[in-house]
């Protein structure tokens, strides 16, 4: 019984009490211990209740009290009614459905007041980035709520497509996107299922070997510590000639990296994974841990990718990549001189060029035609006939080899065709499908996936 049943309980044996009756019949009749009683009358009084008498002589209520029935603030009321209309518009039919009951119930005795606010349209919720999904949320849910085994037709981000049966463990609703936590028969681990990818599933008659709450302990673990990765790589790699360039302290430092799985830093996370030196790794929140005084510290900017690696702090996914790649020589991720007038010439027009052309040009604003010379990138279609150009042909940006400079265009590469933000082309699909499948990028892949699960459901 809860200890609001129980205090409503007393109040009633008390009502029908009319003269004083002592505790210890008040305790029996109500089934608990006298020194449970004494606690609760005094919550009772507390309350505003006026039971009047005290230990030992008995105890009687005044009439006219009555417990507040479930009341809201006017603050509570808006959460409640933003909430439920997430519920409804961002899982599935059933939920929605379910919000909108639970909304009616509560709309109906509230007073006029409250209700109105609650049936405000002040604070609305958007429909977010909806994405075709073939399989209905509800089912997933059934087969969470069920413990039971699912089997899954799951096409992954190459477009492989597999038959699995999974043990499910959690739903996580995401600004863009819901992921499925399960373990994997097939993968013999635990693997994050997007919602829009599973193209079938069918909840099978099998029960979870263990249960699922025990399944969600033993995923946790499996997550990245919030920050270190030190224990993946093998420290030296010396014998290379140019690592002389760089002095034994600032080559020992520690390597820190500020980053948020869900931006920028991504590219610098592929980088550091090429370099296979140690890092401790940070994820920051946007609102909160990245515009704190500490980390302001660093970037005034308030913006992540950033690393400090012993006295330096380096900021700018650009630079960054371009100081890691002289910093760790032995990474051979810088070309060799004859190459470096290419190298510096991609990744700035990389960063001056490409990022602004294709962030104005995704929202919708283009400098005009007599504004272009303004602009250090023209336009938008001259970055990317320049770009197309240049890489026709090549496998690298520049020189004969792997650079920093491939990392840092390939990331925007990827990342704005998988967007929209710039338009697909055969030459840069080409350009970028070898580097993005290194194992270095395949490795950063991996660890942001798992971050991006850990830090949602950390902040869930
Ligand atoms: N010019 C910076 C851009 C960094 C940037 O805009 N980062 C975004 C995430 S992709 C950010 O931290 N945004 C948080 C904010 O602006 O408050 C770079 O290239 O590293």
């Amino acid at each position: 019984m809860s200890r609001a049943e129980r205090l409503f309980d007393l109040l009633q044996i008390l009502r029908r009490h009319r003269r004083p009756v002592s505790g210890a019949v008040l305790a029996q009749e109500a089934g608990i211990s006298l020194r449970t009683l004494y606690r609760d009358i005094a919550s009772l009084q507390a309350m505003g209740a006026q039971i009047e008498g005290e230990p030992g002589i008995g105890y009687v209520l005044k009439p006219g009290f009555l417990l507040p029935p479930l009341m809201f603030s006017a603050q509570e009321i808006e959460a409640l009614a933003l909430g439920l209309q997430w519920v409804g518009r961002r899982t599935d039919e059933d939920m929605g459905q379910a919000a909108r009951n639970v909304m009616a119930k509560v709309a109906a005795v509230l007073p006029a007041d409250l209700r109105e606010r609650m049936e405000d349209d002040a604070m609305v919720v958007g429909h977010g980035w909806e994405r075709p999904q073939a399989v209905d949320l509800a089912l997933l849910r059934r087969a969470l709520n069920e413990g039971r085994k699912l089997s899954l037709a799951y096409t992954d981000e190459k477009g492989a497509r597999t038959e699995r049966i999974v043990w499910p463990v959690s739903l996580g609703f995401f600004e863009s996107t819901r992921v499925l936590v399960a373990w994997c028969e097939l993968r013999d681990g635990f693997r994050h299922f997007r919602a829009d990818r599973i193209e079938a599933a069918e909840i099978l008659p099998e029960r979870l070997p263990r249960p699922r709450r025990q399944l969600m302990k033993e995923w946790r673990q499996t997550l990245l510590p919030e920050s270190d990765s030190t224990m993946r790589y093998h420290i030296s790699r010396s014998g290379n000639t140019r690592e002389t360039r760089m002095s034994t302290d600032t080559k020992s430092a520690d390597l820190v990296f500020y980053t948020n799985p869900q931006s920028r830093g991504n590219i610098v996370h592929w980088m550091l994974e090429e370099i296979g030196r140690p890092y401790t790794l940070k994820v920051l929140d946007f609102t909160t841990t990245m515009k704190a005084p500490e980390y302001l510290a660093v970037n005034p900017m308030g913006k992540v990718p950033a690393i400090r690696h012993g006295e330096t702090i380096v900021t700018e996914a650009a630079a960054i990549c371009t100081y890691l790649a002289d910093a760790f020589p032995e990474a051979n991720l810088a070309p060799e001189p004859r190459h470096r007038g290419d190298y510096y010439r991609w990744l700035f027009f990389t960063a001056s060029c490409l990022e602004p052309a294709t962030s104005n040009h995704v929202i919708g604003w283009d400098p005009s035609p007599d504004m272009e010379m303004r602009f250090g990138y023209g336009s938008y279609a001259r970055v990317l006939d320049t770009l197309s150009a240049w890489l026709e042909g090549r496998t690298f940006v520049a020189g004969d080899r792997f650079t920093a400079a491939d990392v840092l265009l390939a990331s925007h590469l990827q990342w704005g065709m998988m967007t929209g933000m710039i338009e697909k082309r055969r030459v840069f699909e080409a350009y970028i499908e070898p580097h993005v499948n290194r194992p270095a990028a395949k490795r950063a892949d991996e660890q942001i996936e798992k971050l991006t699960a850990q830090h949602a459901w950390k902040a869930a």
